[in-house]
């Protein structure tokens, strides 16, 4: 049991009820890394349900964010309540987030029932801020039917998504000379739906058809079923194949649904990569501190070569002394 504050429990109370308010202040502490959030978002988590939340990955400008934008219009028009997480990469050179994002979006921005946020990365490898896992357990114990996460996919951060998104869809486009080829290797087990995005281009259906060709090579077994991920064309800009997304995430999340195991499955590797990311942020925040943890007197040893620092770190992170 996790006991709260009563100032803590109004907020869960306030969150559990949906308001937006609430969770735009909450995420605000939470970028700007403020201590004594752990006992509130640990209650959170207890209060979240499952998780309905869409990854949206790509390369950088494939109409992520304009497709997000239009799957926001088709899932209001059935009634869901949307939370868009936006995590815009930052410039290695300034830091400074690009909010084109959420300048896109803002066609939604007068909708209570639609919630958009965007985060900068802050050059961490991956791709995704290094707190979008607290802000996505804020998301998940509120009421919203689907959480949306836009990350841009480039390098290694393409399999990120995966750790944090239920239903991963890769948006691509077919531009000139990127064939399909290029797609990285082992991109198969991490989209559940791809996206030929900008088929208003000449060479869509070349690609789609490349891409369908690729798709077909690298079906999954999932439990005791093939899975063969659908391939969608989109323009973004004008909302054409949206339709048909949302559609195919839907059936996505009722296959899901309909395979407890391996919803659980893939609900374990989200939890045991959290898990982790966790452990990783309070080693780093407890040994910045310099709370005592790694005192001089522990790096003598090593220092001196008696010890060396793999033994150190073995035996910091065994608790001993
Ligand atoms: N021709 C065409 N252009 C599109 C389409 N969708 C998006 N674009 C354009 O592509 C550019 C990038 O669109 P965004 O939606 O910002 O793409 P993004 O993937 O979110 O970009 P980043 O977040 O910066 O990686 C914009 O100039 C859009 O107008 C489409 O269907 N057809
Ligand atoms: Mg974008």
């Amino acid at each position: 049991m996790v006991q709260l504050s009563a100032k803590d429990q109004l907020i869960l109370d306030a969150l559990t009820s949906g308001c937006v308010r609430t969770c735009a202040r909450l995420i605000s502490r939470i970028e700007r890394g403020e201590p004594g959030l752990v006992e509130l978002l640990r209650a959170l988590y207890m209060a979240g349900g499952s998780e309905k939340i869409i990854g949206i990955t790509g390369p950088p400008g494939a109409g992520k964010s304009s497709l997000v934008a239009k799957v926001i219009g088709v899932l209001r028009r059935r009634g869901n309540r949307v939370a868009v997480l936006a995590v815009d990469p930052s410039s290695p050179f300034t830091g400074g987030a690009i909010l084109g994002d959420r300048l896109r979006m803002i066609g939604h921005a007068t909708d209570p029932e639609v919630f958009i946020r965007s985060m900068a990365s802050r050059g961490r490898l991956g791709g995704l801020a290094k707190k979008a896992g607290d802000v996505l357990t804020v998301l998940s114990a509120m009421p919203w039917d689907f959480i949306i996460v836009e990350t841009v996919g480039t390098g290694q951060s393409e399999t990120e998504i995966m750790h944090y998104a239920a239903v991963v869809v890769l948006v691509q486009t077919p531009m000139a000379g990127d064939d399909v080829q290029a797609a990285k290797a082992g991109i198969n087990e991490i989209s559940d739906i791809y996206v030929v995005n900008k088929s208003d281009h000449p060479d869509a259906d070349r690609f789609r058809r490349q891409l369908e060709a690729m798709v077909g090579l690298g079906l999954r077994l999932e439990g005791d079923r093939l899975w063969r991920p659908p391939v969608v064309k989109t323009q973004s800009l004008v909302g054409e194949g949206v339709d048909e997304l949302v559609d195919q995430i839907g059936q996505r999340f009722r296959t899901l649904a309909e395979s407890p195991e391996l919803s659980r499955q893939r609900f374990r590797h989200r939890l045991r990569h959290r898990v982790v990311e966790i452990v990783r942020e309070m080693l780093e925040r407890d040994i910045q501190s310099g709370n005592g943890m790694l005192p001089d007197s522990r790096l003598e040893p090593v220092l001196a070569r008696e010890k060396d620092p793999y033994e150190l770190a073995r035996e910091f992170l065994s608790g001993g002394t």
